[in-house]
């Protein structure tokens, strides 16, 4: 049996990051549904951020996407964070938005190109100085559509100049997240498209670059947790990127699709000893709420991440490992399925009570009285920044 007032003390201490991005306005490549009340700058996501933080206590931090999030004064905008009880947490980079960037942003065959790329990428170590943010996130939509079309060999040293870069500009308490995804927006090979190119150009860059895990940019039917469990054993897991995916990169909210791959991917982690925040990993959601109102939608999925944590903390790896040593198949996979099936949801209402938060965030958020006031006191929401 796992030892249940460890599980909630754990559960207690969880720490997940919500994106700025969530919160504004967001779509396909089809149409965008542009909904009421959404932030008209990056201070009203912030302040969204900090509503999720208050009912569920355990979201303490607002990842920023530049130049989503540009604002004059990147140390003033820390402090209205701070104001408001959170945190600015990862800086993501966009070197994907831009007419110069369509053969590539820092693997782009031009010179000009890669330098202004890469000045971005020190320009959000900037930012990173000033909002007190340890991560610098990267994606790279860089890629090729066509064989032939440009030498998939001197990409990678173009990508491994411009990381170096970086990394040599990152202070001490910061690190670097490489992000991968297979494909989109490049079709036929992409240039940073698994966990292990990610990894062999961190190895290179050094101890502060870390892998980041979007759970919607593999192959259908990829075994994440495999991925978690390699990383974990490197040392060079450094972030999530929580998301649900029936498809592609569908960006739904995390625990939707499938609670028992984030349940498997948690357990890892707890396998692991990779939950508490000491431990370093950035446990974010990437995701949007194109058709469904977004803060309650983000409170669910923090609440979703937290179901599939208290889950894994309750496998009886005592069990567990005896079963498996026994070589006993169904033993071990029941014991694993025994918490997977636990309802999970009077634990986490106890764990909020005790934290003197309301036992249903969702609940409670929809009584507060927010929706209704920013419908009324926001008109011309901002768009996330894609789909237009
Ligand atoms: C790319 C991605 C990456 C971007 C975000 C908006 O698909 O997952 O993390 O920064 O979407
Ligand atoms: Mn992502
Ligand atoms: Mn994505």
């Amino acid at each position: 049996m796992a030892d249940l007032a460890a599980v909630k003390r754990a559960l207690a201490a969880q720490r997940i990051e919500t994106p700025s991005w969530a919160f504004g306005n967001s779509g396909t490549r089809f149409k965008v549904f542009a909904q009421a009340g959404v932030p008209r700058s990056p201070q009203e996501k912030i302040a969204d951020a900090a509503v999720v933080h208050k009912f569920t206590g355990v979201a303490p931090t607002v990842a920023l996407h530049i130049p989503w999030d540009k604002v004059d004064d990147y140390r003033a905008l820390g402090e209205y964070a701070a104001s408001l009880g959170i945190g600015i947490g990862a800086i993501n980079t966009n070197v994907f938005q831009d007419d110069d960037y369509k053969l590539g942003s820092v693997t782009n065959p031009d010179a000009g190109i890669r330098r202004k790329a890469t000045d971005h990428l020190l320009e959000a170590v900037d930012i990173m100085d000033a909002t007190g943010s340890r991560d610098l996130k990267l994606w790279f939509s860089d890629g090729i559509n066509y064989p032939g079309q440009d030498d998939l060999r001197n990409r990678q040293d173009r990508l491994a100049a411009a990381l170096r870069e970086a990394y040599d500009r990152l202070g001490d308490h910061q690190r670097i997240l490489l992000e991968y995804k297979l494909f989109e927006p490049a079709f036929y090979a992409t240039d940073v498209p698994d966990w292990g190119t990610s990894y062999a150009h961190c190895v290179e860059l050094g101890e502060k670059a870390t892998v980041c895990i979007d759970t919607g940019h593999h192959a259908p039917g990829t075994n994440i947790e495999f991925i978690v469990a390699f990383l974990l054993r490197q040392k060079r897991l450094g972030a999530f990127d929580f998301n649900s995916r029936f498809y592609a990169d569908d960006d739904l909210m995390a625990g939707a699709a499938d609670p028992f791959q984030l349940f498997r991917i948690m357990y890892e982690i707890v396998r692991g000893d990779a939950l508490d925040p000491a431990y370093g990993i950035n446990f974010m959601l990437d995701q949007c709420h194109n058709i469904e109102t977004k803060i309650p939608a983000i409170i669910r999925s923090v609440l979703n991440v937290q179901e599939a944590t208290a889950k894994a903390l309750l496998v009886d790896r005592a069990a567990l490992t005896r079963a498996q040593n026994d070589g006993n198949v169904l033993e071990a996979n029941s014991v694993l399925m025994d918490a997977y099936n636990t309802d999970v949801r009077p634990l986490l209402a106890e764990v909020r009570a005790d934290l003197g938060l309301d036992p249903d965030p969702v609940r409670a958020y929809r009584r507060s009285g927010y929706q209704e006031r920013i419908v009324a006191e926001r008109v011309g929401g901002q768009q996330a920044g894609w789909g237009a």
